[in-house]
């Protein structure tokens, strides 16, 4: 990327994300609609951001879990300090949060790349004003990640964020793996296996991009809570062994955002929905800590 730098007084302008040359007035990438006002806000910063993803299967809750954090940063918790880059960077938390507010869960995520939330934030810890962290963490769609998983090169977006990923938060439905389900299990096994044919250039060695394995919907099975290794060991003994054998930087934890559902059907309708009663986040901000804490190089000195 050593063109980065220079680009500024050409017609064109590289992504950010997969380097396709855009028209300087673009607005998203042509080749993979990631938003072009990323590389206009980092020329701005003068520094590269890094990229944070969170990934994993349709309906696990990555678009609640990535909304609440944002707004957690926002909100200064955790003695953060968070500044957003571009109004585009808000409209994700601000989904959520409304949505939550009025009780409803927000919609998924379209499968279309051009459709999706960026946010792009500067984070620090106050008190330690030196050590600001520009990051870039785009809300994938579920399902864009299971055909690319089945079928390589069908969004090189996704193939690109992973290769190109400081840090993953990879989110699992603790809930179904608690019921006996060995979906969530086979699913992470294979985005894990995906992560792996995206970065290890040597076979040989393991992965050491950090990587946060979050059991979500722990509501439903509160035990993960309290030891979330164990539970992920018990329940999701594959991913824990392909963890094991592949990822040197692993690390397990649990999330819920809601303290208590309720239940409805319409008249109209034969399927029951979940309603948030009420939100009670839980677990919200750990993985993350823990991953920015691996970046800077503090290691583990929550
Ligand atoms: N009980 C419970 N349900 C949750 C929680 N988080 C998410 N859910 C449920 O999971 C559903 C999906 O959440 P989303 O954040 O939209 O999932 P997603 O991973 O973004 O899904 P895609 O956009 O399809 O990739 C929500 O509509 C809720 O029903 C939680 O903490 N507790
Ligand atoms: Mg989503
Ligand atoms: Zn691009």
């Amino acid at each position: 990327m050593s063109s980065y730098h220079h680009s500024t007084t050409l017609e064109t302008m590289p992504c950010l994300i997969c380097e396709m040359e855009n028209p300087i007035n673009a607005s998203i990438c042509s080749e993979c609609s990631a938003p072009m006002s990323i590389v206009h806000d980092s020329l701005a910063l003068g520094r590269k951001p890094q990229i944070i993803s969170v990934i994993g299967e349709s309906n696990v809750g990555k678009t609640i879990y990535l909304g609440f954090l944002l707004d957690m940063l926002a909100q200064r918790a955790g003695d953060y300090e968070a500044i957003p880059k571009g109004a585009y960077s808000i409209d994700l938390q601000q989904t959520v949060i409304s949505h939550m507010a009025n009780r409803i869960f927000p919609p998924k995520t379209p499968m279309e790349a051009n459709q999706w939330y960026w946010a792009y934030y500067q984070v620090a810890r106050r008190g330690a004003p030196n050590k600001w962290v520009d990051l870039i963490m785009p809300d994938m769609a579920g399902e864009s990640l299971a055909a690319e998983i089945a079928n390589p090169e069908t969004f090189s977006v996704i193939r690109n964020l992973v290769g190109k990923s400081s840090g993953l938060l990879m989110l699992i439905d603790a809930a179904l793996a608690a019921n006996g389900s060995s979906r969530p299990d086979f699913f992470a096994m294979k985005l894990m296996s995906y992560i792996d044919s995206v970065r290890s250039d040597r076979h040989e060695e393991r992965i050491k991009t950090p990587t946060a394995v979050v059991l979500c919907k722990s509501d439903y099975c509160p035990e993960c809570f309290n030891d979330p290794r164990t539970f992920v060991k018990a329940n999701l003994n594959r991913l824990w062994n392909l963890c094991e054998s592949r990822f040197e930087n692993v690390e397990f934890f649990a999330c819920s955002v809601v303290g208590s559902l309720g239940f409805a059907t319409r008249e109209t309708e034969n399927y029951v929905i979940p309603i948030p009663l009420h939100t009670a986040l839980q677990g919200i901000l750990e993985p993350f800590d823990w991953v920015l804490n691996q970046l800077q190089g503090s290691g583990k000195t929550r």
